[in-house]
């Protein structure tokens, strides 16, 4: 196991192979490439396995929060679907860690399909209106379904703080020669840059390689090491 991680990050990274969701083989990404593991967040719906990812999302949360006072936030944004029952379960366990501090915070998400009747709109739960959003989602890799969801906070006319990820695959920003191995800022590093923002991951695709390394799966670690000479960002 990575010896240098927190506790909430160790005790996710044992649910992430518990659960599966952390697989090892041949996939195909959202940006076509082809990619020697997968993380899907969608397997932790089992209760104690969605305690354990959100408080993880929480503790990292409230760590940054700690050191750093002047982070603030009012609504936790969680982009439709997969973004919806983390941000209510991860705001409902951030109460839990400090209700002084959190109890006041809210969550909102967006409907994929606008409202025309009703309370109409596409925003649930939460105006984004005037409001310091911090967004949470599941993995980062091109940055593509992340800048998405920043489109929708700037159309709703709220301010954007921060963005938590369960995974950041580490990777650098999309070209059409993704693989020719020009060294290129990593996806979370151009938002951060773009719009000056703390962006958070609980688990990066080197706590994954460190821990292959603690188990000793050789094949499988050759096979992310491989892939992380061809993706990996420059910084
Ligand atoms: P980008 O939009 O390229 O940043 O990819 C992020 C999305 O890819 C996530 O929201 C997931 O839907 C999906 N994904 C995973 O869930 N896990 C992975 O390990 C890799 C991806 C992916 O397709 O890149």
């Amino acid at each position: 196991m990575a010896a240098s991680l927190p506790a909430y990050k160790e005790s996710f990274l044992k649910d992430c192979v518990a659960a599966e969701a952390l697989k090892f083989g041949t996939f195909t990404l959202k940006s076509k490439r082809i990619s020697p593991y997968f993380f899907n967040a969608g397997l932790f719906h089992r209760a104690d396995l969605l305690r354990s990812m959100t408080a993880a999302y929480a503790n990292t949360l409230k760590a940054y929060g700690d050191s750093s006072p002047s982070f603030e936030f009012d609504v936790l944004f969680g982009p439709a679907y997969k973004g919806i029952p983390l941000a209510a379960a991860t705001l409902d366990k951030l109460a839990d860690l400090d209700i002084a501090k959190y109890g006041k915070l809210s969550y909102s998400f967006n409907r994929k399909e606008a409202k025309d009747h009703g309370e109409g709109g596409n925003i649930v739960g939460a105006s984004l209106k005037g409001k310091r959003i911090v967004i949470i989602d599941d993995v980062i890799t091109a940055g593509t379904a992340i800048r998405e969801a920043i489109d929708i906070i700037k159309r709703e006319g709220g301010e954007l703080v921060g963005i938590i990820v369960a995974f950041d695959r580490l990777e650098k920003v999309p070209s059409a020669t993704d693989d020719d191995g020009t060294p290129r800022p990593s996806a979370i590093g151009e938002v951060r840059k773009q719009y000056g923002i703390p962006v958070f991951a609980i688990l990066t695709l080197d706590d994954v390689i460190e821990f292959l390394r603690s188990l000793g799966s050789a094949d499988d670690l050759k096979r992310l090491d491989e892939y992380r000479i061809k993706y990996k960002a420059s910084d």
